[in-house]
């Protein structure tokens, strides 16, 4: 069966978006053997690890192939990501992986655009671009694996690392009031924020599920602990090391923000699962909207006389 093509509009072509429930019927899924690239670099142990062999269960189970996805990241070891799996991945510039991301986003929208990163690239140097790309509700799932410390650069604090903190930077402890991504997501637009720890596969597969099937700007925190610099940080949550797994209760409204805001407010271990969920025009929809106008405008028109117009327009 040959799949279902259908017409899309993106800047500056006119580009065929598949139908992607019938691409999934002519294709059968790719394996987790074809899916991995190079053997990870991370310690042994290190919680990215489980992010990455949920990420090949969720390509495994929705079938998705090598030309309906693409995964972003900026820099730090969680960062590496792209470098482990074998289909389209860019390792961006350190914080910037939001706006290449938005950028894939719009431009292609027959693509699965996944980022991942780590708790200083999205709230230390990447900071602004996590508040514009929420407020924008670019259409993409975020995964920030939070260890809560600089990993690659070998223990700096990071900005969701606890009061106290002893690092590099902060020999003494560290002295100010960490960043809490869940209430930054909220707060800052988010149309689906949700939490999930490293040690609990199953419920990392479930939001990252829900994740892709939002249409919006879907962002997960994943608790992800660095065995290497900040060992135990997250023993807490952990039924396995004596600690506590909750998940949010089942009569929680995930589309009442304050709600939401409250949940993101517990101490930790707190609870897990969707916080927050609401549906908001996104940016992918505006612009589409706005160059369908647009090339009804020009309709019948050749390429060089819709150019010329425009330079005739800025005289
Ligand atoms: C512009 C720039 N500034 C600083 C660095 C150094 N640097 C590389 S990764 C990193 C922090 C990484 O921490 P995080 O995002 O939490 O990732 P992790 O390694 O913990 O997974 C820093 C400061 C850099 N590569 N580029
Ligand atoms: S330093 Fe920490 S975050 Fe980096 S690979 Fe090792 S355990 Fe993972
Ligand atoms: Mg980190």
């Amino acid at each position: 069966m040959s799949p279902t093509v259908t017409e899309t509009t993106t800047p500056g072509t006119t580009q065929t978006a598949v139908n992607q429930s019938a691409m999934t019927e002519s294709r059968k899924g790719l394996t987790k053997k074809e899916l991995v690239a190079d053997h990870p670099t991370w310690c042994p142990g290190c919680g990215d690890f489980s992010v990455l062999a949920l990420f090949f269960k969720l390509l495994e189970k929705r079938k998705l192939w090598q030309d309906q996805f693409v995964s972003v990241a900026g820099i730090g070891c969680s960062s590496r990501f792209p470098y482990f799996v074998q289909a389209h991945g860019v390792h961006f510039i350190h914080g910037r992986a939001l706006p290449f991301a938005s950028g894939v986003s719009l431009s292609r929208p027959d693509q699965h655009v996944f980022v991942f990163g780590g708790d200083g690239d999205a709230f230390s140097i990447g900071g602004n671009h996590f508040t514009h790309t929420a407020r924008k509700n670019i259409k993409l799932t975020y995964v920030v694996m939070d260890n809560e410390v600089y990993g690659l650069t070998k223990k700096q604090t990071s900005p969701t690392s606890p009061i106290g903190f002893k690092s590099k930077t902060d020999v003494w402890g560290a002295t100010d009031r960490p960043i809490n991504p869940m209430k930054q997501a909220i707060c800052a637009g988010a149309t689906f924020v949700a939490r999930t720890t490293h040690s609990q596969p199953n419920h990392i597969l479930a939001m990252m599920e829900a994740a892709m099937e939002h249409d919006g700007f879907s962002f997960i925190e994943c608790l992800s602990e660095c065995v290497e610099f900040y060992e135990g940080a997250f023993d807490g949550s952990n039924p396995r090391k004596g600690g506590k797994f909750v998940e949010v209760p089942k009569d929680h409204d995930v589309t009442d923000e304050a709600a939401a805001y409250k949940l993101a407010g517990e101490p930790f271990p707190g609870s897990f699962g969707v916080f927050y969920k609401t549906n908001r025009p996104t940016k992918n929809a505006a612009e589409a909207r706005i160059i369908a106008d647009h090339r009804a405008k020009v309709a019948g028109l050749k390429d060089w006389e819709i150019l010329k117009k425009s330079f005739d327009r800025f005289k």
